[in-house]
């Protein structure tokens, strides 16, 4: 029975990451030396996701809209991402954006306010 329900949820996950790479439409276009910033701000950043989960497909789409390089990392089952984010964030649930700066490590869970965050910093800022 578990293999079914994990068989169908990969399956729906698969369509809809399907569909999300057909309809995400045009990059924001930031001048070369704004990108080169953005690049290097976006080196501290890491979404740790699954790739069929719908919160983090959405959270992914925000990323590729606002041309955002920030790596992704998966924490299926086996991943060391998984244990980083437990002992990080702690608990698994996805997205988490982990966020690196002078003051240490934050980890910001929830798509609403992760893209909240990516947008105050990366969109209206500049
Ligand atoms: N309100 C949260 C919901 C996130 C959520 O429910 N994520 C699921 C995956 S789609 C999760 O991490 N579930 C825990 C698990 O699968 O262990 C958001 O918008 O990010």
């Amino acid at each position: 029975m578990k293999f079914f329900i994990t068989l169908i949820r990969n399956l729906l996950g698969a369509i809809i990451a399907f569909v999300d790479v057909i309809t995400r439409g045009t990059k924001l276009k930031r001048s070369p030396e704004q990108q080169v910033q953005v690049a290097e701000e976006s080196q501290n950043l890491a979404l740790y996701q699954f790739f069929g989960c719908p919160f983090c497909i959405k959270t992914r789409r925000a990323m590729y809209k606002y041309n955002l390089p920030i790596q992704k990392r998966n924490v299926s089952e086996g991943s060391p991402y998984r244990e980083e984010l437990l002992q990080g964030g702690g608990k698994i649930q996805t997205p988490c954006l982990r966020i690196e700066n002078n003051d240490g490590v934050e980890w910001l869970y929830d798509s609403k306010a992760i893209i909240g965050y990516l947008e105050t910093r990366f969109v209206e800022a500049k």
